[in-house]
């Protein structure tokens, strides 16, 4: 299996869950540019994921299988004995893909995607940080309020995602501070081994390439 990732970007919980699991060793991950869409290489990303993004895994059968959220899913169905995700057809495998869009389409793009846009006007990107953050930030808070994770008691790919969006607030001028449930949260996760290993692979490659 092969990730297309690129460092400190989304596709950093995928690589959460494959050390989770102790796939992650096994995997093949390879670097992308997404300012010119190519690959460590040289050669074109466009030609293994037409949509440019990550992350994107290849399958061991060659397939492309894009979008955050199924790669996330599919990497922990790999595993089951992991936990990563509640059992297909199970009310908690829905609560966790409740999370999984929540922490998609309204924190990564309604925020964090507009804060990071170079081209989103600065108007779009205080609007984001000012008024949709604290709203969102604030049901995060009330629901991680008597809890260590976000589904089922144990850590799951959907506290890998929340962790990606929660550390990239202080690059994007929205102190974590403001929300101490959130700020223990993301203190917790961060010491998780699966979770440090992945940051401290992917910080020592945050140089351009
Ligand atoms: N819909 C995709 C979006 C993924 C996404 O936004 N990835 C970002 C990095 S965090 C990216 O590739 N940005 C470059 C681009 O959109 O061209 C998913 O959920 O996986």
């Amino acid at each position: 299996m092969d990730l297309y990732f690129s460092p400190m970007a989304c596709s950093i919980a995928t690589r959460i869950a494959l050390h989770e699991t102790g796939m992650g060793d096994s995997t093949g991950f390879h670097r992308v540019a997404l300012s010119t869409k190519t690959l460590d290489d040289g050669s074109d990303y466009y030609a293994a994921n037409p949509k440019g993004q990550v992350p994107a895994l290849r399958l061991d059968n060659g397939e492309i299988l894009t979008e955050g959220t199924a790669v996330l899913q599919y990497v922990a169905d790999l595993a089951p004995e992991s936990g990563l995700a509640p059992a297909n057809g199970t009310m908690e495998r829905y609560r966790l893909q409740e999370w999984l869009n929540f922490v998609g389409t309204e924190l990564h793009k309604q925020v964090l995607a507009v804060i990071f846009n170079p081209h989103a006007p600065a108007e779009a990107k205080a609007f984001a940080r000012d008024e949709v953050a604290p709203v969102k930030f604030e049901v995060f808070e009330k629901a991680l309020a008597d809890k260590d994770f976000l589904v089922g008691g144990r850590f799951t790919v959907a506290d890998a995602y929340a962790w990606f969006v929660l550390s990239l607030c202080g690059y994007a001028g929205i102190d974590l501070g403001r929300w101490p449930v959130l700020q223990r949260y993301f203190d917790a996760l961060s010491r998780r081994p699966s979770v440090a290993r992945a940051a401290s692979e992917e910080m020592a490659l945050m140089k351009p390439n």
